[in-house]
């Protein structure tokens, strides 16, 4: 018996059977696609999913600031650790500007404060402040400032999400009053917010 014959001898049941499984085999195929094509969705939509972030911190044209600064989720609060070198003695308006764009030679391209709220500006402390408001770092004497602090405000998912934002170091302090900028003045430093690499 050929092959053809013994295809040809399959009764109308198993045929009718076969037609139900191709049925099920299908509807299960396009719900994974519905599923892949929501999971991917949902990702361009709120952003990559991190724990953790960081930006090198870039000098603007004519400064010499740089540096680290890292954002980690820690119980709902975001830790900001920074380590930033070249500075002026003195305080430093340190802020999370709009845009992860530090391509202009001044800074000036990373936009305003991040402030999804439409708050005003404020201290880092405030009730009333930019989600970007993170307040001064204050180098010593050999122009070396650090920052630890556990915000309660950024994020690193969501609306208020700073990931693919600008960290901005200023050439002058932050006064928490001058609306919308702090009056902190010229921008030093810029870095963008990425996803950190924790891998080792
Ligand atoms: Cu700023
Ligand atoms: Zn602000």
């Amino acid at each position: 018996m050929s092959a053809m014959t013994r295809c040809r001898d399959i009764d109308p049941q198993s045929h009718r059977r076969r037609a139900r499984l191709l049925r099920i085999a299908g509807r299960f195929a396009a719900l994974a696609a519905v599923v892949l094509t929501w999971t991917s969705c949902n990702e361009t939509l709120l952003g990559p999913k991190t724990d953790q972030a960081v930006a090198v911190i870039h000098p603007t044209t004519g400064n010499s600031v740089s540096g680290t600064v890292t954002f980690t989720e820690e119980s709902g609060r975001v830790r900001v650790v920074a380590d930033v070198i070249g500075l002026s003695p003195g305080d430093h308006g340190f802020h999370i500007h709009e845009f992860g764009d530090c391509s202009g030679g001044d800074g000036k391209t990373a936009g305003g404060h991040f402030n999804p709220t439409g708050s005003d500006h404020g201290g880092p402390d405030a009730a009333v402040r930019h989600v970007g408001d993170l307040g001064n770092i204050t180098a010593d004497a050999r122009g070396h400032a650090t920052m630890n602090r556990l915000d309660a405000v950024i994020k690193l998912q969501g609306d208020h999400s700073i990931l693919g934002r600008a960290v901005i170091v200023h050439a002058g302090a932050d006064d928490f009053t001058t609306q919308p900028t702090g009056g902190a003045g010229a921008r030093v430093g810029c870095g963008v917010i990425g996803v950190q690499n924790v891998s080792g």
